[in-house]
């Protein structure tokens, strides 16, 4: 135990060593060496496209950025879990619902993994999952509006950070709780009986072919450990699920001490096709829980949400040979699959190798029954058996690996600060070049598919410092392009990206291009507020709410000159966009309102909710430069004293 914590404490300090001393020789190294070369190979010139789409997660802003590939410019902000003023989501009436939750309205969340679908495996452009960790949700983006269309909350669950990963087909994305919590059912326990009480929870999301609809179909009751990432099989392990974990000591206090005691933690492996039939042989169990499920509808332009009150669980002790543990260096992060479905790799944080499973060699230890024990009734595969090697000596703090589709693996480590290839059959290291500095996650095009598109390696570094122009206290946070189709790695270029960057996914840009939607037609609008010409534009009292059915055409408002508003009134303005031309939005405002404004596309209508704060005239105005004659495209609201006695007119 000693001797253990005597390493971590080491890690640590080289860690603390190496920022510290890092950025002296910033300069020299990864940046001034660079040729014209590079500058080459990143310059997208203007009016050209980029390559790929690099759909990132933007971690605790709660938000997915949108960059291109190999510019690294930013082309769009996607707000999922935080409010965003720019374009009103979580402000206006219609998009309220996506951010409700069991615990009521959580306009944020702290966001970590992108899976884009796949089908067999390999990336069909369709949609993007992400993650909200901290009131555990999963999300569903249409790569076709790139706006959120889908949120459902995970029950059982806290910190949801195994997730959301998702199998070959699409046919689930999952997610596994990072806090061994109780049951929902049941969850007046004292912590200190966290070995009886607190579970583990794995839940598969399943996800509509056609629509992409979610709901939860089932969730496994697993023994009280953390579960950190996740990959599915693909290929030959088509059908099995990886997850890694720690605090396989079960305590509920994470000091060292607690949790990092033993010399290895655990990846376990799930056979979900199997679970899939104690499903269909009643084996399931619903159990009282209580959860929020959001859905955006395109045809109203408006968002419902519905609260469920229970769900399907699994017991493993009633379900034999559909879990298995297989013992893995202390603390493994990163859990990948390679494109084959053969091997997987995992990564313990303070392990000094790599160790590579072999799917075949999983499947032999199974029907051997090479099991070296067993933790809370489940089998410990022996780890000898089902070992395809470990790569030796890699670097310090292995993360996170993604594939070339050439035979090769890229590894990220944070203490060392670099990426390692190394090759999958002779486990040799190939190449390393560092990072600036301390990597996290890494993206290649493709690579967690069956097919990896490759050409690229992303960074996306934990630690700025001098890498830019400081602007005070907080840095940018940073990611980093390299060129990976030669043998040795070649840093090309330094890109910000917004917020926090975790994982990331990057996709070929004619893959999603295809099926980008330009406008919405006004007449299919189904909104129940819409105008859908400036003849339907009026105003209405029903008791205390004036509803406001407002058209917005370059360059006017109609109605735009409104009287008999009155204190006390609360006042719906629904602006319908009636342009049909690709990227004329325009935007709306209400002096003083608690509020943002809206961001109304063409064919849509967007709802923005006003309690006037005082007696007076408000101007209302366009927020968004549409025309020549934008700054005239403006109007006034009178609000008249409660009771008095001034007509609705307009
Ligand atoms: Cu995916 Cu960033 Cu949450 Cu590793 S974690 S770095
Ligand atoms: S005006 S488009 Cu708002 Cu100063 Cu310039
Ligand atoms: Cu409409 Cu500016």
């Amino acid at each position: 135990m000693k001797i253990i914590n005597i390493s971590i404490i080491a890690l640590a300090m080289l860690a603390g060593g190496f920022f510290a001393c890092k950025p002296d020789n910033a300069g020299k190294s990864g940046g001034a060496e660079l040729a014209g070369d590079a500058a080459q190979k990143v310059y997208v010139a203007p009016g050209k496209h980029d390559e790929f789409y690099n759909i990132v997660s933007g971690g605790f802003n709660g938000q997915l950025s949108v960059v291109g590939l190999p510019s690294g410019r930013v082309l769009r902000i996607i707000p999922v879990f935080s409010q965003f003023a720019e374009n009103g989501w979580g402000y206006s009436e219609e998009t309220k619902p996506m951010l409700n939750t069991s615990h009521g309205f959580v306009p944020w969340d702290d966001s970590h993994h992108v899976a884009l679908s796949t089908t067999n495996g390999e990336h069909d452009g369709k949609w993007a999952f992400i993650n909200g960790n901290n009131t555990p949700r999963i999300a569903r983006v249409s790569l076709s509006t790139f706006r959120t269309d889908e949120i459902i909350e995970i029950p059982n669950s806290g910190g949801n950070h195994s997730s959301p990963f998702i199998t070959a087909n699409s046919e689930y994305a999952v997610a596994g709780t990072r806090f061994s919590v109780p049951p929902d059912a049941n969850a007046d326990v004292s912590i200190n009986s966290f070995k009886q009480n607190f579970k583990g929870y794995i839940s598969f999301v399943s996800i509509d072919k056609t629509t992409g609809r979610m709901a939860i179909k089932f969730q496994l009751k697993t023994p009280g450990v953390s579960f950190d990432l996740a990959r599915a099989g693909k290929g030959k392990s088509d059908g099995w699920f990886f997850f890694s974990c720690y605090n396989t000591e079960q305590a509920n206090s994470l000091l060292e001490v607690n949790a990092s005691q033993k010399d290895k933690d655990f990846i376990l492996a799930v056979n979900w096709k199997k679970a899939e039939q104690y499903l269909a042989q009643g084996k399931g169990k619903k159990e009282a829980a209580k959860f929020a499920h959001n859905v955006y509808d395109e045809k109203t332009h408006s968002a419902t949400s519905t609260i469920i009150n229970e769900v399907m669980t699994l017991d493993p002790k009633e379900c034999p040979d559909m879990l298995y543990f297989m013992p893995c260096p202390k603390s493994p992060h990163g859990c990948d699959v390679d494109p084959t479905g053969s091997y997987i790799v995992g990564s313990g944080k303070l392990a000094a190798v790599i160790p590579v499973f072999s799917f075949d060699k999983i499947q032999q230890a199974i029907a051997a029954k090479t099991f070296d024990g067993s933790f809370d009734g489940i089998p410990v595969l022996k780890y000898e058996a089902v070992l395809h090697g470990e790569v030796k000596k890699p670097g310090l703090g292995p993360l996170h690996t993604e594939f070339d589709g050439q035979g090769n693996a890229i590894t990220s480590f944070f203490v060392s600060s670099e990426l390692v290839k190394w090759n999958l059959q002779s486990l040799e290291v190939l190449d390393r070049v560092p990072t600036y500095y301390s990597v996290g996650h890494l993206s290649i095009p493709g690579g967690p598919t069956s097919k990896p598109h490759g050409k690229y390696v992303i960074a996306y570094n934990k630690i700025t410092k001098d890498r830019y122009l400081p602007t005070g206290p907080e840095l940018t946070q940073s990611a980093q392009l390299y060129d990976i189709s030669g043998e040795k790695m070649k840093l090309l270029l330094d890109f910000p990206t917004i917020g926090e960057p975790h994982y990331a996914e990057a996709i070929p840009a004619s893959l999603v291009e295809k099926n980008s939607r330009k406008i919405f037609k006004l007449e299919e609008n189904n909104h129940p507020y819409v105008a859908k010409g400036e003849k339907e534009a009026k105003v209405v009292r029903k008791g205390n709410e004036v509803h406001v059915y407002m058209t917005s055409i370059r360059s006017h408002f109609t109605p735009d000159n409104i009287e008999g508003v009155k204190m006390g009134d609360d006042v719906y303005f629904h602006v319908t966009n009636l342009e049909q031309d690709w990227d004329v939005p325009h935007g709306f405002a209400v002096r003083g309102a608690n509020n943002a404004e809206i961001l109304i596309m063409p064919g849509e209508t967007c709802t923005l909710k006003w309690k006037p704060s005082r007696v007076g005239v408000t101007p209302i105005y366009c927020t968004d430069f549409c025309s020549a004659l934008h700054q005239e495209m403006q109007g006034y609201v009178r609000v008249s004293p409660a009771g008095s006695k001034i007509p609705l007119s307009w």
